[in-house]
């Protein structure tokens, strides 16, 4: 799988080359997403707003994405969980608008019933913030050729920002990620269809980030997975940087590159754009070094 010509991630019938790092653009269809709530949905219903959802989708394939994380339960510290019929349904309407796009559509989402729609309308990644801890999420994607992402986090939304603590954080979360791909393989979830994620900010403290992104690296190099990480207008930017969550987006861009450079393969970002073009540079000056 990590091979010289680097990684492949296997999502369903696609087959994503990451010799060059691909983006993630997030789509919330939630009222309250911490960098972009309410944006997709409309009314005193909240219903989702299918043209909205489609312009977005589309800008962000336009300019560069190969995969769209479409989440329909915020995990912002402290936020409210949704019910699981109105995950289900927004969900479901978000994968039949968007299903012709020549990409990867992934679904953020913890419960397995609601993975369990996604992959039978078309969903061909599971975005699983719970790291895959449920045995009910590894079995159904176990079952489907949906890629996995595991993603590590302290506690629970509700309370994972109230005093996280570790040890060696990296050590730790390795560890945690090195078991749950062993689980996931055990049931035969193969490695190409596997991401593992650090979870930044989730259970953290901007101590904790800091450290996970010095030594991403080795924590790579320890699970041996290809690796996505969601920094985008996260709140450890807006504390370095002094700047309101819609003004993240330099910080942000800085933050993903600064992973790039230590091996994550997928960057998680509500700002495509800049992101594509930070990584053409990235990409540029890497091509040179590797042929001098
Ligand atoms: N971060 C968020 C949500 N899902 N999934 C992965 N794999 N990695 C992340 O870092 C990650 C994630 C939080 O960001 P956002 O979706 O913008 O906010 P909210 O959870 O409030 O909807």
């Amino acid at each position: 799988m990590l091979n010289d010509a680097g990684p492949t991630l296997w999502a369903g019938h696609h087959r994503l080359d990451l010799a060059a790092p691909a983006i993630m653009g997030v789509l919330n269809l939630t009222t309250d997403s911490f960098s972009d709530g309410g944006q997709l949905l409309d009314g005193s219903a909240q219903a989702l707003n299918p043209g909205r959802l489609r312009a977005r989708a589309e800008a962000m394939v336009a300019a560069g994405a190969a995969i769209l994380d479409l989440g329909a339960e915020s995990s912002r510290p402290g936020a409210e969980p949704v019910a699981e019929a109105l995950e289900a349904d927004r969900i479901h309407q978000a994968l039949a608008e968007l299903a012709d796009l020549p990409v990867i559509l992934s679904v953020d989402t913890r419960r397995a019933s609601v993975a369990d729609l996604a992959i039978d309308a078309g969903a061909t990644l599971i975005n699983d913030i719970g790291g895959g801890r449920d045995p009910a999420m590894r079995a159904r994607v176990a079952g489907s050729s949906a890629a996995f992402c595991i993603m590590h986090m302290q506690g629970s939304p509700a309370s994972m920002q109230d005093n996280p603590s570790y040890v060696d954080v990296v050590q730790e979360v390795g560890l945690f990620l090195n078991r749950q791909v062993e689980a996931c393989e055990k049931i035969g979830i193969e490695r190409q269809r596997l991401l593992i994620d650090p979870g930044f900010g989730f259970g953290k403290t901007l101590d904790h980030n800091l450290t996970l992104l010095r030594h991403l690296d080795r924590l790579i190099a320890a699970v041996d997975a290809v690796c996505l990480v969601g920094l985008s207008r996260k709140r450890m930017i807006g504390a370095l940087t002094g700047q309101p969550v819609d003004q993240r987006e330099h910080g942000s861009v800085a933050a993903a590159l600064m992973a790039v450079e230590r091996g994550a393969r997928i960057l998680r970002v509500h700002d495509v754009r800049p992101t594509a073009d930070a990584l053409a540079i990235w990409s540029a000056l890497r091509e040179q070094t590797a042929g001098s």
